[in-house]
């Protein structure tokens, strides 16, 4: 399924008179703020939010999965979804793949089809979460932590395995996610625990090619519910600190008890150069998986406003961070999901370069918290819908993503291309 360069352009052209009526004043406000109208169009344009490979299907719970019809049944189709995104909104270059839910049979045809859609390998994830048929070893009681070496050594393979398939498809990163914990108290060795998981990390990462980085994601609960083997940013730092250099930190939002301080672990991370990546995501409660954006927007917001606190050079840390969505939704069309998550993202960002940043210095330095919190809000408040806008016609992308979508009626036509009973591959 492609959309023609036509398509585009049409539907940009009945959307003009409004857009540059919302665009002007958007311009004077900023021209107001001394920020430069062009520099963060510019900067919004550039920005590519990943694409997770197993949110392109519908997502089940435990309690059930309600198909979508017309979901990718291949690696192949997983990327022509992505190209799909990314031909809409211009800021989802890349995909993300879990491996073994999306070996690639074909690297290089693989790698000429994402050429085509403009489509990048980011991060490859492993997965050492579920037993896969004819498994040697059960992951049932831990993978890197397992109080069994040989499960350990299983699980190093599988990470270096994915290493050599991420290598192939130009990759630069692994992201290690471990369901690894407890159950109930004193079912297992805390410190014993994280030791095996460190040496095993330490395995990994000595085999790592010499350009690649190696993020450590985290996570307070579930599967296990009594504890969790890298249940906190504490411990991944800690865990990346003891590794080397190219081994980070990966914050996904989701993965946070109730009312925790993310904007403040983004800065701490970052300030100590640690700060690899993000799972993009939204919750209530836990790890909802909801629309990036569509439950605290001003978390969101306060985040970026943390990565944009103190100049950044163009290998700063900015740089180094992996941008990637991980949700999996049960009841929407995922397409239709991932562009309101890549807009929700690229909302707070906007927002968050128009925070008058001399302004807020002077009001934190007179200890001023009422102005201080004035600057925030005032930059929270300004409706930035035009600004992104532009950032996509300039780059021939939709004015309106979702509505594009929704008027070519891409999901039906999926349907009629694929079927009705074509399922993804992931949880
Ligand atoms: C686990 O909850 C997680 O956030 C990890 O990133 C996994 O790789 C992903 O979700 C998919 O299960
Ligand atoms: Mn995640």
């Amino acid at each position: 399924m492609r959309i023609q360069k036509e398509q585009i352009e049409d539907h940009n052209r009945k959307t003009a008179k409004s857009h540059s009526d919302g665009l002007s004043n958007l311009h004077r406000h900023m021209d107001q703020k001394k920020i430069s109208f062009e520099a963060v169009v510019q900067r919004l344009s550039d920005f590519q939010v990943a694409i997770p490979s197993w949110s392109l299907g519908a997502g089940g719970t435990r309690f059930g999965r309600f198909p979508m019809g017309g979901e990718p049944g291949s690696l192949e189709q997983k990327i022509e979804d992505v190209g799909l995104l990314h031909s809409l909104n211009r800021s989802s270059g890349a995909i993300s793949l879990h491996i073994p839910w999306d070996i690639p049979e074909n690297t290089d045809a693989i790698k000429a089809l994402a050429r085509e859609h403009d489509i990048v390998f980011d991060a490859v994830n492993s997965n050492t979460f579920q037993d896969q048929p004819g498994q040697k070893h059960s992951y049932k009681f831990g993978s890197l932590s397992h109080t069994d070496a040989d499960v350990r050594e299983q699980a190093i393979a599988h990470n270096l395995e994915v290493i050599h398939h991420g290598e192939a498809l130009g990759s630069k990163a692994i992201t290690i996610w471990l369901a690894d914990g407890s159950n109930f108290p004193g079912q297992q060795n805390f410190r014993q625990a994280l030791r095996r998981t460190f040496e095993s990390l330490e395995s990994i990462y000595s085999q790592m090619p010499a350009d690649w980085k190696m993020l450590v994601e985290y996570k307070p609960f579930e599967p296990n519910f009594y504890s969790m083997v890298v249940p906190d940013w504490g411990t991944s730092f800690l865990l990346a600190t003891k590794l080397g250099d190219r081994a980070k930190s990966l914050v996904d939002l989701g993965h946070h008890l109730p009312n925790t301080n993310i904007e403040q672990i983004a800065a701490i991370l970052m300030n100590e150069g640690k700060l690899g990546g993000f799972h993009f995501n939204d919750s209530k409660y836990g790890d909802d998986d909801l629309t990036t954006g569509s439950i605290n927007p001003y978390q969101l917001f306060l985040i970026f406003n943390e990565l944009l606190d103190e100049p950044d050079g163009p290998s700063g840390p900015w740089s180094q961070i992996s941008w990637m969505i991980d949700a999996s939704h049960n009841i929407k069309d995922p397409l239709e999901d991932l562009l309101q998550s890549v807009e929700g993202i690229k909302t707070a960002l906007a927002q968050a370069l128009l925070v008058d940043r001399a302004a807020l210095q002077d009001a934190r330095g007179a200890n001023d918290a009422v102005m201080a919190q004035q600057i925030l809000e005032d930059a929270f408040r300004t409706d930035v819908r035009s600004l992104l806008r532009e950032s996509r016609i300039q780059k021939g992308a939709a004015a309106d993503p979702l509505g594009l979508y929704r008027a070519l009626e891409m999901r039906k036509a999926l349907i009629r291309e694929r079927g009705r009973d074509s399922v993804a591959t992931g949880l």
